[in-house]
């Protein structure tokens, strides 16, 4: 066996939602270990800060500006992208939001919007991309990003949950239909990490803060560079027998029933 097995040289991978966070620190990732990144936003001056980093890195990514919710958009934008750039071997779906209302505050179109983001996103990119994988007879990888939420419920976040749970399925459904040309679809599970999407229950002295740190067995918050090693695994040859996997790195929450307040 060889370390080679992990190299990512020859390969290119888009990453959704990457001018920031988890995306982008997966992104990173998947360049150390030899990829081309292409990285997709909504914003354009986040996309063009984003690239600025990148390139501050030494990475050359390349960034396009559409929604993943708009399937006309993406279909245009995965057509240009394969043209200008190169076919895409690897997607991380990570684009995402999260809304923290109480249930019954939350009105119909703020659910709506965080399935459709959350969701049905990772749907429109996975099946316009895989079309063109199967056509090519190229294989290639899906990563889904999926959260504690995926498997936990929490006060003030259904619609979340809702769709990270549904994420977590899709991806078993995806590694299902997609495995025999030799796709494989799998998600990453990530614990509660400090990115600014965490940034308000994150604060000094907030009881969330408290409470995620004694929950949380590894007694801290992830940080987003802790990722890489399991996106370059799922990305990668490594993980070529690895179908409909949530790959969770939570620092052990899911592990444990959690301890008393006092211990
Ligand atoms: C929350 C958090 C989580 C995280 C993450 C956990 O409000 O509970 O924001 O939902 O974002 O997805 O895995």
């Amino acid at each position: 066996m060889s370390l080679s097995l992990f190299d990512l040289n020859g390969k290119t991978a888009l990453i959704t939602g990457a001018t920031h966070g988890l995306g982008m620190a997966i992104a990173k990732g998947l360049a150390a270990a030899g990829a081309g990144i292409v990285i997709n936003g909504r914003f354009p001056g986040k996309l063009e800060a984003a690239l600025k980093e990148f390139s501050a890195c030494g990475i050359s990514a390349t960034g396009y500006l559409f929604d993943v919710t708009d399937e006309k958009a993406v279909i245009d934008n995965l057509t240009r992208i394969e043209k200008e750039v190169a076919p895409i071997d690897i997607l991380v779906n990570n684009a995402g939001i999260i809304k923290r209302i109480p249930m019954v505050e939350m009105e119909v179109e703020e659910f709506r919007q965080v399935i459709d983001i959350d969701l049905v996103g990772p749907f429109i990119m996975a099946k316009h991309l895989v079309r063109s994988m199967i056509a090519r007879k190229s294989g290639g990888k899906i990563i889904n990003m999926c959260s504690m939420m995926s498997e936990l419920g929490r006060n003030t976040v259904s619609a979340y949950a809702a769709a990270k749970g549904g994420l977590k399925m899709l991806t078993r459904n995806m590694a299902t239909e997609w495995a025999s040309y030799n796709i494989q679809a799998n998600g990453i599970g990530p614990g509660y990490f400090a990115t600014a999407q965490t940034a308000p229950i994150r604060v000094d002295g907030h009881p969330f803060n408290e409470f995620i740190i004694h929950r949380t067995p590894a007694g801290r918050w992830g940080e987003p560079e802790e990722l890489q090693g399991a996106a370059i695994f799922l990305a990668s040859a490594a993980s070529d027998f690895v179908n409909g996997h949530i790959l969770y790195v939570d620092g052990g929450i899911l592990a444990t029933i959690g301890k008393p307040a006092n211990e």
